[in-house]
């Protein structure tokens, strides 16, 4: 191992046995890194250096204003961010940073301050409440937070009961004592930290629905192999592009998609603190954007509003977070002209790893594996299964999981046999003989209903082909009888009303599609579906819901 930069270790002593670590492959020539590299060096003082200082980075409304920033604007407040960090917080390299803000221009400046400096970044999702606030901060032991003014409130609540964090500084209104008063006098240089390529800079925690939240650990050298793999091969940017998007950037999807690839590429991107459906469309008109990046909820309700707004500046559409059902993509591209790119990531694996260009896509499909990982499926014994035949997604590639002091890294990492070092990312799939990987389900959602194995993504996207639906969510509901039955969360369109009949043509409609067995034998009209912060439908509230 490359010497460490670190003075604090915490991070870099709680990672898993070096015997669960994920192996890694580094298939092509951009992803060689060398053995030093910080990766916030690299995406914003690099491309100063090469002579992108004065482009647009950051668009924005700040205070309802349009707002924008360079490259060269962004590196110098980073860089006066990284003096108050080392200076006036006196913290350590290694030492943890909460980040906590809507995406907005000061949020992506501290996270590439906290990276440039040495520090690991902890960002955590807006809408996060004191109870989970306070087992992140527990499980990083996080010394320092950076946070927006507005999220004060839950932060303070986090901060008693949490003796370890000392320190918290406010941004984005606040005056005395707010980090802006105190980076104004700041140089706007900064000698950044001389990290290792795997020194950690990273610590992504799950989005997940249930259970204690688990910290992913990313290095350097991670952060630069998300941006070298998915965009270079199948979204392939250029620095005219204009990114924009929904996802927080405290989700890794949200992180690459609008803040880490735009830099890689010179291009820009639009930070906007809240997006619905319509904004989102509003912004694309406004800003001329031409990348988009969001979950497949929002692109159905998307291709509904399409028609009002001018999106001619659009030219490429990412959906990921869960998976995109194929009458989705069919309205989106009746609505705009445009294929979406879908793709399938993790935050253990920090980014995306099966996806496709629109040329090459597969209606049905995730995609393939792209350059630069692995990816096959395996049966409970470990082996690789036929084409077509449903198993366990594994995945290898540069990047891997890495829980920090988990348990369940035996869980997502193979420790032993002949798939020792692959990833099980808890999804079922099935591969075609032209390695398309389609999505089932949540390995745990699967659904068994008198001795059938159904997939309640496979219900879904049947019932989203009948006119009257706009969402569902399909679930498993215990029965004494075939052991579960298939249950239908069902929101209709607006003049459509739910009912006996209504329920009863839904289930005709979708044996007409797909196997009889897999009909929703329950269907419950709902108003809106449970989801996360991210995009996820939430099952287990669905499974709750009596
Ligand atoms: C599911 C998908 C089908 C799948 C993520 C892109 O979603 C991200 O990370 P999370 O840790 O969740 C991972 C799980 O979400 N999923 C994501 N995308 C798809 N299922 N089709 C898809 N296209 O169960 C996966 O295991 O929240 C996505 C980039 C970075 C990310 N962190």
């Amino acid at each position: 191992m490359e010497a460490t930069a670190h003075i604090d270790t915490f991070v870099r002593d709680r990672l898993p046995p070096k015997s669960q670590w994920p192996k890694l492959v580094f298939e092509f020539p951009e992803l060689q890194y060398p053995r030093r590299l910080n990766c916030a060096a690299e995406l914003l003082d690099r491309m100063v250096a090469t002579g992108h200082g004065g482009r647009a980075l950051i668009h924005a409304l700040v205070d309802g204003k349009a707002y924008s920033c360079t490259y060269e604007a962004l590196l110098a407040r980073a860089n006066q961010i990284a003096h108050v960090l080392s200076g006036d917080l006196k913290l350590r390299t290694g030492n943890r940073v909460l980040l906590r803000a809507p995406n907005n221009p000061m949020m992506a400046a501290c996270w590439l301050a906290v990276v440039k400096a040495g520090l690991v970044a902890v960002p955590t999702m807006p809408l996060l409440r004191a109870t989970e606030l306070k087992q992140i901060i527990d499980k990083a032991r996080v010394g320092a937070a950076l946070c927006d003014l507005r999220l004060k409130d839950e932060m303070e609540l986090a901060r008693t009961g949490c003796p370890d964090l000392k320190q918290v500084l406010y941004f984005n209104g606040g005056g005395a004592g707010s980090l802006e008063q105190m980076l104004a006098a700041k140089p706007t240089a900064f000698d950044n930290v001389d990290t290792a390529a795997d020194d950690p800079c990273l610590i992504a925690f799950t989005s997940g629905t249930t259970g204690r939240p688990k910290g992913t650990v990313h290095f350097h050298r991670d952060v630069l192999a998300m941006c070298d793999c998915f965009p270079r091969s199948c979204l392939k940017p250029t620095q005219n592009d204009i990114f924009c998007g929904t996802p927080p950037l405290a989700f890794t999807f949200g992180l690459g998609g609008l803040l880490c690839f735009p830099m890689r590429f010179g291009a820009s991107t639009v930070l906007m603190e809240r997006l619905s459906p319509d904004s989102l469309l509003a912004t694309i008109q406004k800003m001329k954007a031409t990348i988009c990046f969001t979950a497949p909820t929002y692109y159905r309700q998307m291709a509904g509003l399409a028609a009002s707004y001018d999106l001619r500046s659009l030219k490429k559409c990412v959906s990921a977070g869960e998976a995109l059902p194929d009458a989705t993509r069919q309205l989106f591209k009746q609505a705009s002209g445009i294929e979406i790119i879908d793709g399938i990531g993790a935050t253990e694996m920090i980014h995306i790893f099966i996806s496709h260009t629109p040329e090459r896509v597969r209606r049905g499909a995730t995609g393939y594996a792209i350059p630069g990982y692995r990816a096959t499926v395996i049966d409970e014994t470990g082996k690789p299964c036929a084409p077509g035949v449903v198993g366990r997604l594994a995945v290898m590639g540069p990047t891997g999981c890495r829980y920090l002091a988990d348990q369940r890294q035996k869980d997502y990492v193979v420790s032993a046999g002949a798939l020792r070092g692959w990833n099980l990312t808890g999804d079922a799939y099935r591969m075609d003989a032209d390695g398309y990987f389609y999505y089932q389900a949540r390995t745990d959602d699967m659904i068994i209903s008198a001795g059938y194995n159904i997939a309640g993504p496979e219900v879904e996207a049947s019932l989203l082909q009948h006119p009257a639906v706009a969402e569902c969510g399909v679930v498993g509901e215990p029965d004494v009888e075939r052991g579960q039955i298939v249950k239908a969360c069902v929101v209709l369109k607006p003049g459509y009303t739910g009912n006996e009949p209504m329920a009863r043509e839904l289930q005709e409609f979708v044996k007409k599609t797909i196997a009889a067995y897999k009909y929703p034998r329950s269907v419950k009209f709902v108003d809106s579906l449970p989801r996360t912060e991210t995009g996820k439908l939430q099952r287990f509230k669905l499974r709750q819901m009596g």
